[in-house]
């Protein structure tokens, strides 16, 4: 069973809601909680809703690693296993979100560090908060990126500014983020839960198949566009015999 005290989901017709809940270390990933955290998209994938919302609690999203953990190892004069670490959760958590069968929406709430970045490129849209920031914060602690960032950030934002933010490690505005299209929109603090309510009322209107026919062929890369061509086909064939396809179409040429 999840523990409650770390994770949260809440369910509201199709829509659900997980929440880290590690307020006052700015939702810091300890073993711990990425371990109820897996547990918890094991739940969501056996049962899914049409929209899962992410967020954190309090004023932050997500600070990746609990450095607290490696002080401690580093202490005891530990050599930390990343690699290790890596492999048996952040790797999980990142291919359990981008695998689940439900749209994903990121509600950065706050700030958003290393790993917290990776969280939140995992989902399909990001929405933030005016006050959130974002951090790669890998660097400074003499890391590389990791928790699938190197891959999608510089599909977000390009290649030259995901080198500059990582080489820097530079905090970047909500605003930058929208600029830049980290971020799909932003909300004002208080209003970001309402926001992300609002969008994911609307995709849960529309067909959940065409949707993820959607999301597997735009995060699919490496394909040439004769490739992508024959991709495209095959999905359009499944999804034009479908119930919703009918009735939308019957229901456009109805319009008065
Ligand atoms: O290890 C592996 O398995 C490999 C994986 C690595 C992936 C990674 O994620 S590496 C990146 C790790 N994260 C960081 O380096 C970020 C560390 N945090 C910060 O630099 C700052 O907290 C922020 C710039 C993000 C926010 O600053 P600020 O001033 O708004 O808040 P604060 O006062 O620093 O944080 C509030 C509390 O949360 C504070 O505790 P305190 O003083 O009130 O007792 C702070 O220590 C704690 N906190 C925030 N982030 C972390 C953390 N504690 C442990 N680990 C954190 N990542």
């Amino acid at each position: 069973m999840v523990s409650e005290a770390l994770i949260s989901v809440e369910r509201e017709n199709d829509i659900a809601w997980l929440r880290l809940q590690r307020a006052d270390r700015l939702n810091a990933l300890t073993t711990e909680m990425r371990l109820d955290l897996l547990g918890a998209l094991e739940e969501v994938r056996a049962s899914p809703p049409h929209v899962l919302i992410i967020t954190g609690a309090g004023r932050g999203f997500c600070t990746g690693q609990d450095l607290g953990e490696r002080v401690s190892q580093l202490e005891r004069g530990e050599v930390p296993n990343l690699g290790d670490s890596l492999d048996r959760t952040y790797n999980a958590l990142i291919r359990s979100i981008t695998s689940l069968p439900c749209l994903t929406i990121a509600a950065v709430n706050g700030v958003a560090a290393g790993a917290g970045i990776g969280l939140a490129l995992a989902c399909d849209i990001v929405v933030a908060a005016r006050s959130a920031r974002f951090m790669l914060a890998f660097g400074k602690i003499g890391l590389a990126p990791d928790a699938g960032v190197s891959w999608l950030l510089p599909r977000r934002i390009g290649e030259a500014r995901a080198l500059a933010l990582t080489l820097s490690g530079d905090p970047i505005t909500a605003d930058q983020a929208l600029d830049w299209g980290l971020v799909y929109a932003l909300h004002e603090d208080e209003a970001l839960g309402a926001g992300a309510h609002t969008l994911a009322v609307a995709l849960a209107e529309g067909s959940l198949s065409a949707q993820l026919a959607a999301r597997a062929l735009i995060r699919q890369p490496g394909r040439s566009l004769s490739e992508q061509l024959d991709k495209e086909r095959d999905a359009q064939d499944g999804l034009g015999r479908t119930d919703f396809f009918r009735e939308r179409v019957l229901s456009f040429a109805r319009r008065s």
